[in-house]
């Protein structure tokens, strides 16, 4: 018996509110859909069936009405919904389980409905809990017709959000100004909200990785960094483009800019099938170093310099990660594949052989990062290959990442959203 349950609300401690409910994505990804309490059996030789909670009269009161499990079935595909108080019954003395989805079934097994004896005589088999979540993730990876026609619609909102904040952004406004612009926009080109928290960030502050916006104002000359998607239909778009206010930037800024957006567009062009995103990630490395020392800002014969991963100074993130219910998605590392612990490969999000249907992120960057250029080991470590002096008149710039949603087809790619512009502005 294979059992895939969506998770249920978590409450905040001290309250009576829950914080706000994500069903787990492979219910979504079944289903089509994800509510509080669904939970996705499976009996070999039997359809699927979906076991939901049945609204209660003052549900309907509260939350406005909520179809009943068997609709829901239905409108699913599948032949069978019941109401979850049956659910103990069809799973009491199950001789094996493959689990996959949420485990809060497992650890409150009373949300369900379900004494706890149930759930503590199951015998959880392993290799098919393995076998299922590898399955589910595999059909979560390649995307189909209908998950392609929902990010496409998803990058296309992004898009229209990203050039109205881009329009907006002047100085005096702040970054929190122009987030609210952005994902107004998102929503009013048919986004349902955002994908992940946007990341609005200007002058130095464009150097965080995973900043938020607050209310610093934006200047002339500063450059901002959005990197922000909508969600539609439960999938996610997430670019990132960086550009300056008042169409003016020092050349330093203009130079790092030059850099990214060259690096960015070589990478690009080597996705493909039986690619490698750990070659993307290299690639990108090897890129970037060049420019580094272009720049000035590193020294020595760019092999070295990427043999002692030099470039994390200045490029402490991966290239991309696959992108599609999930933001950061499934299947980046096959089972029982080890991440490197390597500074250069510790954050790459996706280390495999890309096939078509896949969605990636290409995202390098450049930053000149406080904490690692004022860190006293980093300082000493890479003295010899660093100009922490010439960093110092790039200080300034802040950070510049630019990043696109790419589609790898059978015989290359596509870029989703390919006409949103990349350039600085000036
Ligand atoms: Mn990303």
């Amino acid at each position: 018996m294979s059992i895939v349950p969506a998770g249920v609300p978590i409450p905040v401690e001290g309250t009576d509110a829950s914080y706000r409910f994500r069903g787990h994505d492979h219910v979504r990804h079944l289903l089509g859909e994800v509510h509080p309490g669904d939970v996705l059996v499976h009996v070999p030789g039997e359809p699927w069936c979906l076991y939901a909670p049945v609204p209660g009269a003052d549900d309907a009161v509260w939350h406005g009405p909520t179809p009943r499990p068997e609709e829901r079935a239905e409108r699913a595909g599948l032949t069978l919904g019941r109401p979850l108080d049956e659910l103990a019954h069809r799973v009491e003395g199950a001789p094996a389980v493959a689990y996959a989805g949420a485990r809060d079934l497992l650890e409150r097994p009373g949300a369900y409905g379900l004494h706890p004896e149930i759930v503590g005589n199951w015998r959880i088999d392993a290799d098919a809990s393995a076998e299922l979540e590898d399955r589910i993730v595999g059909s979560r990876l390649v995307k189909d017709d209908v998950a392609l026609d929902a990010m496409r619609r998803a990058v296309a909102a992004s898009a229209a959000g990203h050039r109205a904040a881009r329009a907006a952004a002047r100085a005096g406004r702040t970054e929190r100004q122009i987030a609210r612009v952005l994902e107004h926009a998102f929503d009013d080109a048919g986004g349902e909200g955002t994908a992940y928290p946007s990341i609005v960030l200007a002058g130095r502050r464009s150097q965080i990785l995973h900043g938020g916006p607050d209310d610093t104002e934006m200047q002339d000359g500063d450059l901002v960094l959005i990197d922000a998607g909508a969600e539609i239909d439960g999938y996610d778009a997430d670019i990132t483009r960086t550009f300056a206010v008042g169409g003016v930037a020092s050349p330093e800024t203009r130079a790092v800019h030059d850099v990214v957006r060259r690096v960015q567009a070589a990478v690009v062009r080597l996705v493909a099938p039986d690619v490698s995103t750990r070659m993307l990630h290299e690639a990108a490395s090897r890129g970037l170093a060049e420019g580094l020392v272009e720049l000035g800002l590193l020294r020595g014969r760019v092999d070295d310099l990427l043999a002692a991963d030099a470039q994390t100074v200045f490029f402490p993130h991966g290239i991309g990660h696959f992108l599609g219910l999930a933001t950061h998605d499934v299947g980046g590392y096959l089972r029982g594949a080890q991440r490197s612990s390597r500074p250069s490969l510790k954050y790459l999000r996706a280390d495999r052989t890309l096939q078509p249907g896949m969605v990636m992120t290409i995202e390098p960057g450049l930053y000149f990062i406080d904490a690692l250029l004022d860190d006293p080991d980093v300082r000493s470590e890479r003295r010899a290959q660093v100009d922490f002096e010439r960093a110092e008149a790039f200080r300034h710039v802040g950070g510049v990442r630019i990043e696109d949603d790419v589609l790898v087809t059978p015989t290359g790619h596509e870029v989703l959203g390919a006409d949103l512009e990349r350039d600085l502005g000036v």
